[in-house]
């Protein structure tokens, strides 16, 4: 029986990378996945004819029993157009949607889809395809919930998954991997021709960000089992050096995508000595700002680290704090900067803007922190309200969006959404976080340039005709650089055809 899983808009993909082999297993099944379209640097193009057509070819070629798609909030749209394809071309496939967005809002993804999977997926689909296989009913399997004769069966959650360890790692250079992008369809598996390997040790975050799906989680599993949970440090190493020992990988370093890497610290000790004589490789981690003490940084970057992704999110404590749920203040994201420009590690910076809670006073505060902190890279995220987060109650009971505004469809129609561009504008607001922009993107130029100057803090902070003329011209150097860049970059996408 054939099953095919589709990815969209990403082709690293952890959960269907892990969930193909598993299915691999399954005596009589076999599975296909095709990952539909990359996304670029936070863009995400919508698909082309020639692209619906492949994706058209290929399932009428293979003819599966099942479609199974897993589907981001963002990706709502296109997965229900591709659902749509599905039905009018090969009729007798049943369509399971699974992933975040299902777990999240199953009241409108079962609209879509024939099943739908809450929660972890590798129970609940090896359960569902063993029993289409043998002719047998799946109406009672765990996590699904399933349309059947004009009712909605809504079955229970499973226990979580205990020992990640007995699960398949994500494979890679699948001769059963379809890659659709660039109006073509390649077999070679582009992540191996990265410089960097996507590694996860752990499932979710200690945390729950009023912005993040931790917090909706953490609710939605409390019965079901330890909530953070990690692989051992063998098993992890055992994925690297595999990953390493394939023919075409020609990478530089190693990515680690956990929420909160440094969560387990008996675990970081053990990780630190194996990696460090087994593996070597430079690697990146994200963490927590509250959350890393100087001593485990220490050890990491004895055993490799070179680059440190953290989210400051905003520039004010009140914003962090009250709004977005996170502890830590602008104090202990200095103090944790400084400490990883000592170590002369990398920074990223996270910051989240388009942010209707901020106001004048917290983005000058944004402006204040960003010149004190070391030098780093800086992503930009526009804010998105997800369905049911706890954010997005708050701001349609506050009357900032409104209910038909922020819904999954909208967001994934808008893909300018997610990016933050500099827009001329008279409003402060706006021209302060293009301000913002310009010192953060433009860190070097801004910082040796206008902040040595003195010219952003007279310009942001003062109060003059002069400070106001000086902060018009700052706008506009934001507005004219983002535009000259974006020139560059938007001929290099469409040269590239994402
Ligand atoms: C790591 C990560 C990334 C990595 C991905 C790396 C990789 N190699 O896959 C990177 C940095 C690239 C990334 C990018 C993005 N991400 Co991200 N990311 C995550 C994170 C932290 C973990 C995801 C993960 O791998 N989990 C481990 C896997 C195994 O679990 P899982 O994905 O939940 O899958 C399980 C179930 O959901 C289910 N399942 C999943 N798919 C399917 C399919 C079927 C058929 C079935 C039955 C079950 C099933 O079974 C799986 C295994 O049990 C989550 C937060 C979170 N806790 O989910 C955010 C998260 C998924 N990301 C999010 C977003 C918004 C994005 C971006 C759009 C950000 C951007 N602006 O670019 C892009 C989109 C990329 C894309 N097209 O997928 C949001 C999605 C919000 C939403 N409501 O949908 C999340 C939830 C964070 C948040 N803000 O809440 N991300
Ligand atoms: S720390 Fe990051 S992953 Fe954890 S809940 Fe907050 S935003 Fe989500």
């Amino acid at each position: 029986m054939v099953v095919v899983l589709v990815g969209l808009y990403h082709y690293e993909n952890f959960p269907l990378r892990i969930m193909h082999p598993l299915l691999e297993k399954i005596s009589d099944i076999k599975p296909y996945t095709i990952f539909f379209k990359q996304g670029a640097q936070n863009r995400f193009f919508p698909p082309t004819r020639q692209e619906l057509e492949l994706f058209v070819k290929i399932i009428t070629e293979l003819k599966p029993r099942l479609v199974g798609f897993s589907v981001l909030s963002p990706f709502a749209h296109i997965a229900k157009g591709l659902t749509r394809l599905v039905k009018i071309n090969f009729q007798p496939a049943l369509v399971l949607w699974g992933g975040i967005h299902p777990t999240i809002a199953p009241q409108n993804c079962i609209r879509e889809a024939d099943v739908i999977c809450r929660g972890e997926g590798e129970g609940a689909i090896a359960e569902l395809v063993e029993a289409l296989r043998d002719g047998k009913p799946y109406q009672a399997v765990k996590n699904l919930w399933v349309k059947d004769r004009g009712l909605i069966i809504r079955n229970p959650m499973r226990p979580l998954i205990k020992d990640l360890d007995a699960i398949p790692a994500p494979s890679y250079n699948n001769d059963s991997y379809y890659f659709i992008g660039r109006n073509k369809l390649t077999r070679d598996d582009p992540v191996l021709l990265q410089s960097s390997i996507p590694i996860e040790t752990s499932r979710r975050c200690p945390f729950t960000c009023s912005y993040c799906v931790n917090s909706i989680l953490k609710r939605l599993y409390r019965e079901l089992g330890d909530y953070v949970i990690k692989r051992s440090v063998g098993n992890v190493i055992g994925e690297i050096k595999s990953c390493l020992n394939l023919a075409k990988i020609k990478t530089g370093c190693i990515t680690f995508y956990d929420e909160d890497f440094v969560s387990e610290k008996s675990w970081l000790d053990d990780f630190v000595l194996q990696y460090r004589r087994e593996i070597g490789l430079p690697f990146q981690i994200k963490c927590n700002p509250n959350h890393i003490a100087f001593d485990v940084l220490d050890k990491l970057t004895e055993a490799g680290l070179f680059m440190v992704n953290i989210g400051i999110q905003s520039g004010s404590d009140y914003i962090r704090n009250q709004i977005f749920h996170r502890a830590e203040k602008n104090k202990e994201i200095i103090n944790l900067a400084r400490k990883l420009a000592s170590n002369k590690l990398m920074i990223l910076y996270d910051l989240i803007l388009n942010n209707p809670y901020e106001t004048e006073e917290t983005l000058k505060q944004a402006i204040a922190l960003i010149l004190q902190l070391p030098m780093g890279r800086f992503r930009f995220f526009s804010l998105n309200f997800f369905p049911n987060y706890p954010l997005t109650k708050k701001a349609l009971k506050d009357g900032l969006i409104r209910p038909k505004g922020y819904i999954a469809d909208n967001i994934s129609k808008n893909i300018r959404l997610w990016k933050f561009i500099p827009r001329f504008s008279s409003d402060k607001k706006q021209i302060l976080q293009n301000i913002i922009w310009l010192v953060s993107r433009q860190h070097i130029l801004a910082r040796h340039v206008f902040a040595r100057k003195g010219i952003i803090n007279y310009a942001v902070f003062g109060n003059s005709s002069g400070s106001r003329l000086c902060l018009s011209f700052l706008n506009f150097i934001a507005f004219i650089s983002d535009r000259f860049f974006r020139f560059f970059r938007n001929k290099l996408h469409k040269d590239m055809n994402y």
